[in-house]
């Protein structure tokens, strides 16, 4: 039980404190993007109404035409965070290219790279979903706007990473690297309040999350991984239970406070490295877990592409060595 009440805002203020000579930008920045996230989850939470209000693409009853909620989300962090004066470029999984800065708006010193609304096909089935972030400083000093160079770093250099899922509740989790830490959103409020103070992932879960779906395409050493996870074997905790939403924010999010491995392997993986991948190894890590494709921890990969896609394994630390250890051995095995 949490002893005082601490919002949001203090609390990143708070750790913005710990580093000598901040200005206050960063606070500023995850601001707009928690007044942001309201917004979003406000329209989410309408998302049931779309029968009576109107199908998206149509004009509603009210004579207003009806955005599709991933163009929405997208266009609310863009309006919500291009002009506060804190970011140089932003990138995000529903955009081909760098989403500059507005003209006549100020540069600042951080890049924005998001996915703004993360399982968005399950919005129809009142599913959770939820909109991920990575912030990265600027590296390049030619112009004050930022590039594709500033976007493509690894995900070992990010300065801030996070998420919001809109689920039962709507909650915000992030980490600067000084602990892992949860918000839920008092809609009365409009706050974000602290309720899940430094998180700490279990180190062995008892949860698999998978697409089983598609076990003709796994390599080797998945398909020997996900048969280990099966067995009966009581004196190991197996089998472990599989529980997979398709919504990567409601999977991670589960698995982080329960403990448990997801898994989208390769060969080429379906996940973004940027936008997905990257971010939520920064928290998983933070909190005590790990994330690999299997054959590299995934804050090492160096970005090539805006919309690179990766393996991701990730969730309690024994597990994703466990699965490390198969993935290589069948590796190994097939090289002889
Ligand atoms: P959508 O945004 O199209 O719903 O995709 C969701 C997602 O990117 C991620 O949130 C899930 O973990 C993953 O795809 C599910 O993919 P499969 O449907 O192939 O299992």
């Amino acid at each position: 039980m949490q002893t005082k009440i601490t919002t949001v805002q203090q609390h990143i203020l708070d750790e913005e404190r710990l580093h000598p000579g901040a200005t206050g930008d960063f606070t500023a920045l995850l601001t707009s993007l928690t007044l942001a996230a309201k917004i979003i989850s406000r329209e989410v939470n309408k998302a049931g109404l779309v029968k009576i209000l109107g199908e998206t693409g149509e004009i509603n009853v009210h004579g207003e035409s009806v955005q599709k909620l991933d163009d929405f989300a997208q266009q609310t962090i863009c309006r919500a965070m291009g002009h506060n004066g804190h970011l140089c470029v932003m990138a995000s999984e529903e955009s081909a290219d760098i989403i500059p800065i507005p003209g006549e708006s100020e540069k600042g010193k951080y890049v924005l790279m998001f996915d703004p609304l993360d399982g968005s096909s399950n919005i129809d089935v009142n599913a959770s979903i939820g909109t991920i972030f990575s912030i990265h400083r600027k590296i390049t000093n030619h112009t004050p706007e930022g590039s594709l160079e500033d976007c493509l770093q690894k995900g070992s250099d990010q300065i801030a990473a996070g998420y919001f899922i809109y689920g039962s509740s709507t909650m915000m989790v992030y980490t600067t690297g000084q602990g892992v830490h949860g918000f839920t959103l008092d809609p009365s409020l409009g706050e974000f309040l602290l309720s899940h103070e430094n998180i700490r992932t279990p180190s062995r879960g008892k949860i698999y999350s998978i697409n089983e779906g598609h076990v003709n395409s796994w390599d080797a050493g998945t398909r020997r991984y996900i048969d280990y996870v099966k067995e009966d074997r009581k004196d190991r905790g197996h089998p472990y239970s599989l529980r997979y939403i398709g919504s990567l924010v409601a999977d991670f999010h589960r698995n982080l406070l329960k403990g448990g491995i997801f898994l989208y392997p390769g060969p080429k993986g379906k996940l973004r490295l940027l936008y997905e991948a990257s971010p939520l190894a920064m928290i998983v890590e933070h909190a005590g877990g790990a994330a690999s494709t299997g054959a590299e921890r995934i804050l090492d990969i160096q970005p090539t592409s805006l919309h690179q896609r990766v393996p991701l394994i990730l969730g309690s630390v024994d597990d994703v060595m466990d699965y490390n250890q198969f993935y290589n051995e069948a590796l190994a095995a097939a090289a002889d």
